[in-house]
């Protein structure tokens, strides 16, 4: 049986697409005899004659494997990678990348949605408590929030997922950094110095999915990417929080690990920020999976901690690259 006619031209060449994405993303290529709405308002009034441009499904799929491939050899060697995409992974993110446009920064993230524990406030609440002077990262990303009217002590930013949904967005837009979300770090990989030191070089990943499933599945083996330097951030609870620090104790690079204390606010946050540092060589830990090595207060709904420990790492990882 012949194949179906094609509805339409052969799928265009590589030469091509890579043309197509230079048209810029608001604007649609007017087919020819057709002039085609180039603005959101132009559409009003126009529903019955409206119609998408043409496309063919292997069009879609190849735009989209094309392009994740590419990233993946491209990022296979990497100058850093971050594990997990929260408040803190996020905020590591955005200064490294910002400081340092020369670095190839691979951010991997287990979940489908990036973002951790920070698109509430706390308890489902909405609203994301900051302390002063951790106000000063929401002027950076220019996230709106209310000054606190009894003690001035802290801000209120009205709704988590607007820090969360503003720092993400500017971390992805950095051209030097590649998110690989609902892809998990499973192991890492380590070098051994002629001491028998470990040093930490690169991370073993698969898709969250398949990691959750070793145990009723056959070996599903990983991928990897190599980096001399790693920020992990991977929080203190989820299926894989505290990854890395628990991975150090397993291959025995740290004794045990000190277990997050209760919650003490004014301890808490200090005590992150403060101790945020290289645990191992090439491993620097920020964040709430801290607290689970140093046997740190947690500091429960207050998100300032987290930002900042993000600064910190951030300026740790660019210090090793300086030395
Ligand atoms: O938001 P989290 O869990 O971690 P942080 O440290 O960025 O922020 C912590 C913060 O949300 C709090 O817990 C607040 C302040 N409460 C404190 C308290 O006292 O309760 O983000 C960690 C991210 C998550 O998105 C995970 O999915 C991801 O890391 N993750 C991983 N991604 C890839 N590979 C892994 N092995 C992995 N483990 C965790």
């Amino acid at each position: 049986m012949s194949p179906p006619a094609m509805m339409f031209q052969e799928p265009v060449s590589p030469a091509v697409t890579s043309k197509m994405s230079a048209v810029p993303h608001n604007t649609t290529v007017p087919v020819k005899g057709q002039s085609k709405p180039h603005t959101v308002e132009e559409m009003a009034g126009q529903w019955e004659s409206f119609t998408f441009q043409p496309i063919r499904e292997s069009q879609v799929s190849r735009a989209m494997t094309r392009r994740y491939f590419a990233d993946l050899d491209k990022y296979a060697e990497s100058d850093v990678v971050i594990i997990g995409a929260g408040s803190c992974g996020l905020s590591s993110a955005y200064c490294l990348a910002k400081a340092r446009p020369d670095l190839r920064i691979a951010i991997i993230e287990a979940g489908v949605a990036p973002g951790g524990g920070a698109w509430l406030g706390g308890q489902l609440f909405s609203a994301m408590v900051m302390r002063k002077p951790a106000d000063a990262f929401l002027r950076e990303l220019d996230v709106p929030y209310e000054e606190d009217s009894d003690s001035g002590n802290y801000v209120v930013v009205k709704h988590a997922a607007l820090f969360t949904s503003t720092l993400l967005s500017k971390v992805l837009a950095f051209p030097n950094v590649k998110l690989f979300n609902a892809t998990a770090v499973e192991d890492l990989i380590t070098r051994t110095d002629d001491k028998g030191g470990i040093r930490i070089a690169g991370v073993v990943t698969n898709w969250t999915l398949v990691s959750m499933h070793h145990d009723d599945q056959s070996c599903m083996d990983p991928n990897t990417i190599n980096a001399p330097v790693i920020i992990s951030t991977t929080g203190h609870d989820g299926p894989f929080g505290a990854f890395s620090v628990k991975r150090l104790v397993s291959m025995q690079v740290l004794q045990a690990l000190g277990g997050m204390r209760g919650l003490d606010m004014n301890t808490a946050e200090d005590a992150i920020v403060k101790g945020t540092r290289e645990i191992a060589p090439g491993l620097i830990v920020g964040g709430m999976e801290l607290s689970e090595v140093d046997g740190a207060n947690r500091m429960g709904p207050t998100f300032g901690a987290m930002a900042l420990s993000g600064v910190r790492a951030a300026e740790v990882a660019a210090e090793i690259f300086e030395q």
